[in-house]
């Protein structure tokens, strides 16, 4: 039987990395575009080591005509759109190319396979961002939960996640969303809140920063790991029929418990080195997250395997030995 063929936008992110290692432990061939990028040596650096088992492209998602011409080229049983602006308060920065690439990315590629009719399958990555201040009556999100996003970030995604329902229903495409909450793991750009808490706590204990600087650090999130979170996103696009689903852990925790957590298991006060400052406020703050993924774990089987308190650990090890 031929390989059954992968194309990933976001190859080179965290999920695109973790993604293109369960694809091809799967027997994938696996396909990504990456951008073209004057610091050449930084672009690749999560997928290096998969180099040679995988195929490489420039590509972006402002580039329609590139785009079609690799998927037509490679034809994909699954298309995985993992790219995207994925900084909520850098979004406050850069609305007009957010919606560029989170808004309008998911639309071009539908597109072309609405033109092509290959039967590819396509998966959007939507974000409990989505959601905004919304919260159900007992404290969850759901697929069902209303959507009022609360920055550029939230409602580009949220066009994403209805032009692919839009999609499904009006050209009958295989377009499903997945709603993943907040997932992390060594991988994670240093500019998100847990790799920022534990590569600061680090450079502190060793004597080389004196203070963490953070924003808001009341509000509560849903973290689980990336490498749960990408086999979900294989689930979804292996299901008999496209459709929404909620991937989360069902547990919350403030950014303060997450920084209280990292510094207790460095023998640190986190009191005696934690400033607030306004430059990593948000002009408006998502303050709750908390997703019941109920659905995809009865259908689809999926559940987190990896701990809140052992991701912590493995970031921990990794950023200790990382700058050591
Ligand atoms: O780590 P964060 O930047 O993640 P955020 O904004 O929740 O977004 C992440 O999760 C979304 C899923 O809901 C994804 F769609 C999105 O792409 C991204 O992966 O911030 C988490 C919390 C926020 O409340 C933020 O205000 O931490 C707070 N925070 C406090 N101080 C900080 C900081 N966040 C960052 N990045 N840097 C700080 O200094």
């Amino acid at each position: 039987m031929s390989k059954r063929i992968a194309f990933i936008t976001g190859i080179s992110g965290q999920d695109g990395s973790y993604l293109t290692e369960h694809l091809l432990g799967l027997g994938y061939e696996v396909h990504g575009i990456v951008r073209r990028n004057s610091v050449p040596e930084h672009q690749e650096s999560r997928i290096d080591h998969l180099a040679k088992d995988i195929n490489v492209y420039y590509g972006d998602m402002l580039d329609v005509v590139g785009l079609k011409r690799i998927i037509e080229k490679i034809a994909p049983d699954e298309i995985y759109n993992l790219a995207a602006q994925s900084h909520v308060r850098i979004s406050f920065e850069i609305p007009d190319f957010t919606a560029e690439i989170n808004a309008l990315g998911p639309l071009r590629i539908l597109e072309i396979l609405r033109e092509l009719k290959s039967g590819t399958k396509f998966y959007q990555a939507s974000s409990s961002e989505m959601f905004g201040k919304s919260v159900d009556i007992d404290d969850f999100q759901r697929e069902n939960t209303p959507m009022r996003p609360v920055s550029p970030y939230g409602c580009a995604k949220l066009f994403g996640f209805n032009i692919t329902k839009n999609y499904r229903s009006a050209y009958n495409l295989f377009a499903s969303n997945g709603i993943l909450f907040n997932h992390e793991s060594p991988r994670r750009g240093s500019n998100f809140v847990t790799s920022k808490v534990i590569k600061t706590a680090i450079q502190i204990k060793l004597g080389l920063k004196e203070n963490l600087v953070l924003g808001n650090m009341d509000s509560f999130r849903d973290w689980g790991h990336s490498k749960d979170y990408v086999k979900a996103m294989h689930l979804i696009l292996q299901h008999h029929a496209p459709d929404d689903w909620v991937v989360s852990t069902g547990e919350t925790r403030s950014v303060r418990d997450l920084v209280s957590l990292v510094f207790e298991q460095l023998n640190l006060n986190y009191h005696d080195y934690v400033i607030q400052d306004d430059k990593f406020m948000r002009p408006e703050e998502l303050p709750f997250l908390r997703g019941d993924s109920t659905k995809i774990r009865t259908n689809l089987g999926w559940s987190p395997l990896i701990s809140f308190e052992s991701m912590v650990t493995e970031m921990i090890d990794y950023w200790y030995k990382k700058l050591t």
